[in-house]
């Protein structure tokens, strides 16, 4: 696999746009635009601004009513494009991306903030199954990689269809796929650190290769 010495433009990021930002010149989440009606009145207890469908959502996962989501929670709120929820693991690290207060559980305006964020991945996943199959075989995978600006090469994404399939023969998932680029992009980030001359190498001891694993593996 070779890091690439001349990141491109966009260089691990989603294709579309910032996470969690609403696109230019549209209004933010929940606001109405401008010379437009405030929206009606919602379910009771609805936050002000907040959209009624993802509030009745949020209240229906939200089993023991603490006004937070539990990645038990979460998980039941959350399902790939064949039903299936998504895995555990995905709804770990989605929480700890979006809980912002520690808590170890989302609120409902982080829950707001990491829907929008799986709908852009939704959105990038759909364009990457280029046969529509629902899920990212390795040859769409290796698509993927190089339009969000990574250059991996077919034996790096082989490894990655083993590592984050969980079916035979080897398929990605949404849930599957979000896990895979939100690790890859945290360690080339912290790979991106140490690499000050930008030539794609490294040079780390034992101690440090550990330390950097125990800190940054999210
Ligand atoms: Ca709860
Ligand atoms: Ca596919």
């Amino acid at each position: 696999m070779a890091y690439p010495r001349q990141p491109a433009p966009g260089y691990g990021q989603q294709p579309h746009g910032q996470p969690g930002q609403p696109a230019y010149g549209q209004p933010a989440y929940g606001q109405p635009a401008y010379g437009q009606p405030p929206p009606a009145a919602g379910p009771p207890g609805m936050p002000h601004g907040a959209d009624p469908t993802l509030w009745s959502w949020f209240i229906a996962v939200d089993t023991d009513r603490s006004g937070q989501l539990s990645v038990q929670e979460l998980q039941s709120a959350l399902h790939n494009g064949n039903w299936s929820h998504f895995n555990p693991e995905t709804c770990r690290l989605l929480i700890s991306m979006f809980d912002r207060d520690h808590s170890g559980t989302i609120n409902f305006q982080e829950f707001a903030q990491l829907w929008a964020y799986i709908q852009q991945w939704k959105n990038s996943f759909d364009m990457f199954d280029r046969d529509r199959s629902g899920s990212i075989d390795q040859g769409e995978l290796i698509n993927a990689f190089s339009q969000m600006g990574y250059r991996l090469g077919p034996e790096f994404a082989k490894l990655a269809c083993l590592r984050y399939s969980r079916e035979s023969p080897q398929s990605i998932k949404l849930d599957d796929f979000i896990q895979c680029c939100v690790q890859l992009k945290v360690l080339t980030d912290v790979f991106r650190q140490r690499d000050t001359n930008t030539n794609g190498v490294i040079t780390i001891d034992y101690e440090n290769f550990l330390t950097m694993a125990i800190l940054h593996m999210p």
